[in-house]
């Protein structure tokens, strides 16, 4: 599994990152996923002994933030620090336990960043070259990055700026972008030549290809990024005409650093703020990052060009230690379909809050529905399923019912050894939440305790100890005293995935000291004698609450969208054309009525669905951006419009054979109005 590196818990210090993220927005529980499984597997690492620390911030620079200041007209500094002190609240509501949460606005960000940049050029890794920016012309200004909106020139699809966050994905150097238009005034944008500084990536292709090869963590953070590293590597554009950022270290230029450039050095800054916090002696951020630490980030899915090659290059070009491991979740869904927070189609992180919920509940669904690297589906109904048939059926309930036996004939633990085949049960699920981390499984860490208590649930039927109390005694303390044990050991195993409820399972055993510090072999040590009557662990969710819940979500979609930024709201309709086209050109398109017979996400594209169109003749595989805004389970059946003579394209690796026609922003599909059979031609 594991040729490059020693397997965790090893004697050097661990530093575990999540992606930062933007500070210009409220938190849906889709923002949590990366946050949640970095804290779950930090406090792993943690539980096998490993030294570790967790740290994160907010992104407060870049035109993600500008331009969202800019539609609400406060100034970017004051906006983004809202925001980051909202998000520091809730994620201590959630129970994520950063070791030191920062921002990438502080000075010990902004000063690490521009020594960096330093060591960047005295290296001779920074070249200024002419290129092409967009511009606003009415205006006159520069448009960087999310300030101008255009076609992808690799995959066609709309793209912003930086990002072809609708198609490809791939990161967008400026001036690729075609067809710029201001995303501000709708002005048309032109290019102007601008001189800006670069990375020489292709310096570092090498060294690249060979760190990929070493790269651990989920198989997504490498796959892409081996195909992008063997082709040319084109230099990385690292400074934007902007006032918002940090200043290029160069008083000859009145340019701020690209957003990306320091975002990740805030993984560094912020270890550093923790050392000056603990001292080196405690914790040392620079045998970490500049000598032998154990670097792993946990990211999304759209983010893992930037951590598995920028991010890993500049490191080596500046003489610091490269990740360990970078573990990329997938895509996180509602319903079935994408969040789209501008249709206020989302579940709000302080929302589930304050609707009351225990956050360890959304901590063990959003870490264990699926695996890292698939996308994950929320709906309240699952929501509701597996907390109720886990956590209050399998783990609250042999819990609950264990232990109150033991309370009220035993006021404890039964003063007896721990049977062989319970002990021997535990080292199994020692071994294998150590390999879950080591295999970087956050479902598989979550898994375990829930496993340990299905063994209890079996074991306690199995030997029936209410039965046993009169005729075999002994026999029915042994096999409580082992069910202690096990609810020992399911709390340090549940530690990592539902801390809240750990802690409270650890007091009810009238443990000691906090079931945060026990290390794994705390879970075979001896319980302590005597305990009160427990209470049960987890509520469950009555059907009500979610059938409220679920409705509050389709009534709140349904509304009208909130037009309160002016930009996302009214999409200005266009005048017709003025342009005409001739009949002939008219015949040249090739429609024809299909019946869409199945449709599935593309993994790694949060917009883009596989359809399979029945055209008559034959079924056409197509790819549509449809998934954000539409039940991708009541596409099956709908009858559309297709395009049939449209040139193939490929998306995602996915071939497109035809297009379906959709009108407007939310792609409402265009159908027939009868029942003309698919494969007819309209005309
Ligand atoms: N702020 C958010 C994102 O693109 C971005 C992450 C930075 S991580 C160094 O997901
Ligand atoms: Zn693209």
């Amino acid at each position: 599994m594991n040729q490059h590196h020693e397997p965790f818990p090893t004697d050097r210090p661990a530093v575990v990152t999540c992606g930062l993220p933007y500070a210009n927005g409220d938190l849906h529980i889709g923002h949590l996923r990366g946050n949640l499984s970095a804290d779950v597997f930090a406090r792993a690492l943690e539980k096998l002994g490993q030294q570790t620390v967790y740290v994160c911030g907010s992104d407060m620079h870049g035109t993600p933030i500008a331009v969202e200041a800019e539609k609400h007209d406060v100034p970017p500094e004051e906006f983004a620090l809202r925001y980051h002190e909202q998000y520091r609240e809730t994620f201590e509501r959630f129970g994520i336990d950063f070791d030191n949460y920062g921002h990438t606005h502080e000075p010990t960000n902004i000063e690490l960043t521009q020594e960096i940049v330093r060591t960047l050029e005295e290296e001779g890794y920074v070249v200024e070259k002419p290129i092409q920016v967009a511009w606003d012309p009415i205006e006159d200004q520069p448009l960087p990055d999310r300030y101008v909106e255009g076609t992808c020139p690799y995959c066609g699809e709309t793209a912003r700026g930086d990002e072809c966050d609708e198609g490809c994905g791939r990161h967008l150097e400026p001036g690729e972008i075609e067809e710029p238009t201001s995303v501000i005034t709708g002005n048309p944008a032109e290019y102007r030549t601008r001189e800006h500084e670069f990375f020489r990536l292709s310096e570092l292709q090498e060294y690249l290809q060979a760190f990929i090869d070493r790269l651990e963590g989920t198989d997504n953070a490498k796959r892409q990024p081996r195909e992008w590293i063997e082709g040319e590597l084109k230099d990385w554009c690292i400074t934007r005409d902007l006032d918002w950022g940090i200043d290029y270290p160069d008083e000859e230029t009145d340019l701020v650093l690209y957003v990306w450039v320091d975002a990740p050095i805030e993984y560094v800054a912020a270890t550093k703020a923790y050392t000056e916090c603990v001292g080196a002696d405690a914790y040392d951020w620079e045998r970490v990052w500049k000598d032998d630490g154990e670097i792993v980030h946990v990211i999304g899915p759209d983010i893992i060009q930037h951590h598995s090659v920028f991010w890993p290059a500049m490191l080596r070009a500046a003489g610091y230690t490269e990740p360990r491991a970078v573990m990329a979740s997938g895509f996180v869904t509602l319903n079935g379909a994408g969040f789209s927070t501008s249709r206020n189609r989302a579940v709000w992180a302080r929302e589930y809050l304050d609707e009351g919920f225990d956050p360890d509940l959304l901590r063990y669904y959003i870490t264990t529905h699926s695996g890292l690297q698939q996308d994950l589906d929320f709906s309240w109904d699952r929501f509701q399923e597996r907390v109720n048939s886990e956590l209050v059926g399998t783990l609250g309930n042999f819990l609950y019912r264990s232990l109150l036996f033991a309370h009220r004939n035993y006021e404890g633990t039964p003063d007896t050894p721990c049977p062989q085949p319970v002990t021997e049960r535990i080292e199994t699920a020692l071994q294998a939440f150590e390999a879950a981390v080591n295999d970087y499984s956050v479902r598989g860490i979550g898994s375990v305790p829930v496993e340990l208590a299905r063994f209890g649930n079996e074991y306690i039927q199995r030997n029936e100890p209410w039965k046993l109390t009169d005729e075999d005694p002994d026999r029915a303390a042994a096999v409580i005293r082992g069910c202690v044990q096990l609810a020992k050991a399911i709390a340090v195993l549940l530690e990592p995935t539902a801390p809240g409820a750990a802690a409270r399972l650890w007091s009810q055993l009238n443990e000691d000291g906090s079931v945060h510090d026990a290390t794994l072999e705390t879970a075979l040590a001896a319980p302590t004698a005597r305990f009160e009557e427990p209470t049960e662990l987890f509520e469950p969710i009555e059907d009500e609450r979610v059938e409220t819940l679920a409705q509050r979500l389709d009534d709140r979609q349904a509304q009208p969208e909130d037009g309160g930024d002016g930009i996302d709201a009214e999409t200005a309709l266009e005048p017709p054309a003025d342009e005409r086209i001739n009949f002939e050109e008219f015949q040249a398109l090739d429609l024809r009525v299909g019946r869409i017979t199945a449709a599935e996400p593309i993994e790694g594209a949060d917009k883009l669905l596989e359809l399979a169109v029945d055209i008559g003749h034959e079924t056409r595989q197509v790819v549509a951006g449809l998934r954000q805004l539409h039940d991708v389970e009541d596409l099956p059946g709908t009858r559309v419009v297709l395009l049939a003579n449209l040139e193939k394209a490929e998306l995602f690796g996915v071939e497109s054979d035809g297009m379906v026609l959709a009108a407007g922003e939310q792609a409402d599909l265009l159908t027939t109005h009868g029942e003309t059979p698919p494969g007819t031609t309209i005309k």
